[in-house]
């Protein structure tokens, strides 16, 4: 039966860690599920010609453009998908907007809030031309995630009081590991806190609903400086001025805060890069006066839940298998407890994405969800420089 569904191509600018898991997901989605589009791997574009040409082979790309602004002008491109380090999310998202291109882009949504604001009202203005944007926070897609923001919707926390989110990585333990871009300020925007604590703080306010109104934090980079990493030698010399075999780490290794929601819950995060041992627990726990709930995507596949409103000789957390057809997203893959992975939460943010712009509807989390994470962070930043005071968020 010929495919009657509009094909849009895609246009993915990157082709590193985001970069190969976005290109799973762009070449699974039609497999799994039913959607108003078909997405068409239109073309790769990447600085190098020979490693961009090598990375289209392997992820399944068409063609290669070596300039992202050739690649937004292809007339095969409907849709542009940002891979790219932070420093290029504003100028390559604007573009493509203005271009009439729908545009997918990594977390963090900018390294600085007014990028961000020029971000959103690109995207606003594209909107209202039926051209659809979304910022890729992938962990509201895995379907324990999704399933808690239901139990929270539908009430069965009751009244909110705590969250409790983590997220826990141990790769740059080793003062020897490099001095790579996610280091570097100019190339990231910042360390921990924009990279993984992006995620628990969109994470935080997706499943309860809320938003952080303020924050008191500290943050700190335990190793100061690093090996030149090849691919930032040159950068590093130039950004950082450092000449030599070793360069000035320019960002925050771990950062703690604490905030209070809109609904009144007090909230506590914690984004570190050196918690030795843990390698990918993003955690989040909710207590609430008829409940708690309780994530760690190191078990992505299980829901903790503790019902409050249960005799106390029969309560206490139990453990929530969200594999069931009738959760969130896991009706569309295997038998109940097979289990999904990282690699789905990119084909549920894609399918999700393709079914909005088949829709004519504005996908979530919007550039303005980006937004209102990039003014958390600039007042996590703001408030560990001036002696943790309490900063609030606009
Ligand atoms: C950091 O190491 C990182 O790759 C983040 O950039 C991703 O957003 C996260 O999903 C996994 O860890």
């Amino acid at each position: 039966m010929s495919d009657t569904r509009a094909a849009l191509g895609v246009g993915m600018v990157g082709y590193a860690f985001m970069g190969r898991v976005h290109s799973q997901a762009w070449r699974s989605v039609g497999a799994f599920f039913d959607l108003p589009v078909t997405p068409v791997m239109a073309a790769l574009s990447g600085r190098s010609r020979d490693r961009t040409a090598a990375a289209a082979a392997a992820l399944g790309w068409a063609a290669v453009e070596n300039d992202w602004k050739d690649l937004i002008e292809r007339d095969d491109v409907a849709i542009v998908d940002i891979c790219t380090p932070g420093d290029s999310h504003a100028e390559i998202a604007i573009a493509a907007l203005e271009a009439g291109k729908h545009v997918l882009c990594e977390k963090p949504l900018a390294n600085t809030v007014a990028e961000a604001e020029a971000m959103v009202a690109a995207a606003e203005r594209a909107s209202a031309r039926g051209v659809r944007s979304m910022v890729a926070f992938n962990y509201r897609r895995v379907p324990a995630v999704a399933l808690a923001r239901r139990f929270v919707a539908e009430g069965r926390l009751g009244e909110l009081r705590h969250v409790r989110a983590q997220y826990l990585q141990d790769w740059i333990v080793d003062p020897e590991f490099p001095l790579v871009w996610r280091l570097q300020k100019d190339k990231a925007g910042s360390g921990a806190l924009g990279d993984i604590g992006s995620h628990i703080v969109d994470t935080a306010q997706f499943v309860t609903g809320q938003t952080l109104t303020g924050v008191s934090a500290i943050t700190e980079t335990f190793v100061k400086r690093r090996p030149q990493a090849e691919e930032s030698a040159g950068l590093a010399a130039g950004a950082a001025g450092d000449a030599g075999p070793t360069g000035t780490v320019t960002v925050d290794d771990a950062a703690l805060f604490i905030g209070r929601l809109s609904g009144g819950a007090l909230a506590s995060f914690e984004a570190t890069r050196f918690a030795a041992g843990r390698k990918n627990a993003m955690r989040i726990e909710i207590n609430g006066s008829l409940g708690s709930l309780a994530f760690d995507f190191e078990s992505m596949n299980e829901l903790w839940f503790h019902d409050h409103t249960l005799p106390a000789e029969e309560a206490g957390f139990r453990r929530i298998l969200v594999t069931e057809p009738g959760h969130p997203y896991a009706g569309a893959w295997w038998p109940p407890g097979h289990g999904l992975g990282y690699e789905h939460t990119f084909t549920h943010e894609v399918k999700d994405f393709l079914e909005a712009i088949g829709t004519g509807t504005d996908p979530a989390p919007s550039f303005a969800d980006g937004l209102r994470v990039q003014r958390v962070l600039a007042a996590v930043e703001e408030s560990a420089a001036g002696d943790s005071r309490w900063t609030p968020i606009p």
